[in-house]
């Protein structure tokens, strides 16, 4: 009898909605990929996204993570969310500008000085520019941009003090135009490699040196393969969080609302994780034997205008992007 009573009362319960011992498949799968090991802020912070999402959609939605390039370079990636292929992707604006070339703008040498900047920019106007020209090709993007943080010089041959230091030096930098134009004009000798090959390439010394912030170098071992570090903090660099349109709209719109709130939320939560950890991981970066030096901006910034860096990019973005720019950035070049 009491058996009886408990096995109808487990099924009210059932009947009431709770998750079955056995879970159903969500009725909407999404695949989301990104170049960033695990233990990085933006992948522990998307992993919080997907069970929110999974949660507040009661099952319906599902987010799958695929981090450390596991589906592909982001070149490759890049061409599967435009395709549909994969559904939603975090990318370096200078990536993107591969196919987006107004997306590159927030990227530029020295803008930026210090995250008072970034903040208002990307959140303000020069973001909502730069979603409006991404918006105009099948993919969007949230309107939370992600941290990946002010970059730094490392080499495995010697630091970087005054521009001459960078004169031939093999450097990798990510598939972009505006990352291989502005190591030119510091005199360096750029080579356009995806972050899934640049491990390797540092450690076969097919290239001495790239540049990162400090958590990805952390996160993603490069120290293991790199002796010198040159706080340069030459640029800022995020990632936005690229949704292909015609998937998305294949969602509910309570439940698209429902991924855009997680998406925003945990964004806002890894700019601050991004910065703590950036705090800390000088310390952690010099105990596995990295060698660290500060570098005077001024000269680097004085080789790019030299260079008419400043006014050939001014010339291609146009007038009113640059304007837009220099409203947060103060005057440049
Ligand atoms: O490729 C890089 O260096 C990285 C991880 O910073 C970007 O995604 C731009």
């Amino acid at each position: 009898r009491d058996f009886l009573k408990t096995i109808s009362a487990a099924a009210v319960v059932s009947a009431g909605g709770f998750t079955p011992l056995i879970a159903r498949a969500a009725e909407f799968t999404l695949r989301l990929a990104n170049n960033l090991p695990t233990s990085h802020p933006l992948n522990i912070r998307l992993k919080e996204m997907a069970d929110r999402i999974k949660t507040e959609s009661k099952g319906r939605v599902e987010v799958q993570i695929f981090p450390s390039s596991q589906l592909g370079s982001d070149t490759d990636t890049l061409s599967q969310i435009r395709s549909g292929a994969v559904d939603f992707f975090t990318l370096s604006p200078l990536i993107l500008g591969t196919f987006v070339p107004a997306a590159q703008i927030t990227g530029v040498g020295f803008a930026f000085k210090s995250y008072d900047q970034v903040w208002p920019a990307l959140d303000g106007d020069l973001g909502a520019y730069v979603r409006n020209k991404i918006e105009a090709t099948p993919l969007f993007a949230f309107e939370k941009i992600w941290d990946g943080g002010f970059r730094q010089v490392t080499t495995s041959t010697k630091a970087i003090v005054k521009p001459e230091d960078f004169q031939g030096m093999k450097l990798r930098v990510p598939p972009s135009p505006l990352w291989t134009s502005m190591f030119r004009a510091f005199g360096a000798s750029p080579t356009s490699i995806n972050f899934s090959e640049t491990y390797s390439a540092l450690q076969t010394r097919v290239v001495e040196g790239q540049e990162n912030p400090l958590s990805i170098i952390f996160t993603a071992k490069l120290y293991e393969v790199q002796k010198f570090c040159s706080l340069t903090n030459h640029m800022w660099d995020g990632f936005w969080l690229l949704g292909n349109k015609q998937s998305f709209a294949r969602l509910p719109k309570d439940l698209q609302d429902i991924v855009r709130r997680a998406a925003n939320e945990a964004a806002v939560k890894q700019r601050a994780d991004v910065r703590s950890l950036e705090g800390e991981v000088r310390q952690r970066l010099e105990a596995a034997k990295m060698q660290f030096n500060t570098v005077d901006a001024q000269p680097f910034r004085a080789k790019l205008a030299a260079g008419k860096f400043y006014d050939e990019w001014k010339k291609k973005f146009g007038p009113e992007e640059w304007a837009i720019l220099e409203k947060y950035s103060g005057r440049l070049g």
